[in-house]
């Protein structure tokens, strides 16, 4: 059975829900590590006050019995702590009694940047609301735990992710100066796989190129708005004879400018994946618009958000790349019971000679 996840949420509504189905059984999860990337995930610098009203944790509503999936599909539940405060605003039934707490006006001033012309347009919505709701990043928290999932699942192959924003330092001093300016910035993020072994993935078909899925995996994330893989756009200035990673006697590379994965497969070297995001669309000094309720020129709507989510995109990015490296080992090794996978695993990594 293939991995696969289906997630729904709002932003401001009562919770968000992940189903994953395809998981072995047998896969041991720990609550404890599924909410630490739940906390990295929140804790990243230039984050808005939303953060200190929600505190994510993860509730497994089915799929798991004593820690231990059943092979079952999973159900995560990441509730909205803020949802009180919209409770009227984001009700899914019609709202009771008078109007009270945030969300009760409709949003007339569509950001440039943001999903809310287009997402009104397309779905004919009156109230821009019914579009940036879901278009938030706020259900990046649920892909989180799945996530966290996949990296469980990786674990027992010995395979480890990990995401990190790059030059923290000085993603930092910008994010100050863009809060002392009222705006926002954006910045890189680069994911590490290690312990993967060569043959993920396929050159057979451009769906099954681990490249291609990684890519639309990590451009899937709003706000990304440009992925690479290895050396990435650097290698279009090079000579073949410099880009090209070399192969000893042991079959490994010298170097690793592809990134871990030629052709669409892995090749047995680390995977690394960079994702470019551009600044955040709210600003505390908005752009131009229009007001869609007169059709007059106006100011973009305002409202609370973060300077910056660059080291929280850090942590969805490796959500995400380890989402999908789970997805195309259970496709390559199989297996119902997670002692079935792993021992494919084994007689494979055997038969190649690799590690
Ligand atoms: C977001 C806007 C902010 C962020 C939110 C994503 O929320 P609010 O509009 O409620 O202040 O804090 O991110 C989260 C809540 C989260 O947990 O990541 C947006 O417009 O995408």
């Amino acid at each position: 059975m293939t991995l696969r996840l289906a997630s729904a949420g709002e932003s401001h509504g009562p919770a968000l829900v992940a189903i994953v189905t395809g998981l072995p059984a047998g896969l041991v999860l720990d609550s404890a590590a599924i909410d630490a990337d739940l906390a990295r995930r929140q804790e990243g610098y230039g984050r808005s006050p939303r953060q200190r009203i929600e505190q994510d944790r993860v509730e497994v509503m089915a799929g798991l019995r004593h820690g231990r999936t059943l092979g079952t599909p999973l159900a995560l539940v990441v509730r909205n702590r803020d949802h009180e405060n919209w409770a009227w605003g984001m009700s899914p039934w019609p709202p009771e009694g008078e109007a009270h707490g945030k969300g009760t006006k409709p949003v007339t001033l569509p950001r440039p940047g943001h999903a809310d012309l287009a997402g009104i347009q397309k779905f004919g919505h009156e109230d821009v609301r019914d579009a940036l709701e879901r278009a938030s990043a706020r259900h990046t928290a649920v892909h989180v735990a799945a996530g966290a999932v996949a990296k469980a699942l990786l674990g027992e192959l010995g395979i480890a992710v990990r995401g990190a924003a790059l030059e923290e330092d000085e993603l930092r001093a910008r994010i100050d100066e863009a809060r002392k300016d009222r705006d926002t910035v954006g910045g890189v993020v680069e994911v590490r796989a290690t312990g993967v072994p060569p043959g993920l993935g396929s050159y057979a078909t451009k769906e099954d190129r681990l490249d291609a899925r990684l890519a639309a995996s990590v451009m899937g994330i709003q706000a990304v708005k440009g992925v690479e893989i290895g050396d990435g756009f650097a290698l279009a200035a090079l000579r073949g004879s410099e880009a090209h990673d070399e192969i000893g006697a042991d079959r490994r590379r010298t170097s690793n400018r592809a990134g871990g994965i030629e052709a669409g497969v892995s090749n047995g070297e680390e995977i690394v994946v960079r994702a470019a995001m551009k600044p955040l669309p709210t600003l505390m000094r908005p752009l131009r618009s229009v007001d869609l309720a007169t059709g007059e020129p106006a100011d973009a709507l305002v409202e609370r958000s973060d300077v910056a989510a660059v080291e929280a995109l850090a942590v969805v990015a490796e959500a995400a790349i380890a989402w999908e490296l789970a997805a195309a080992a259970k496709e390559k090794f199989g297996g119902d019971a997670i002692g079935d996978l792993v021992a494919a695993h084994r007689a494979y990594c055997e038969r190649i000679r690799w590690r």
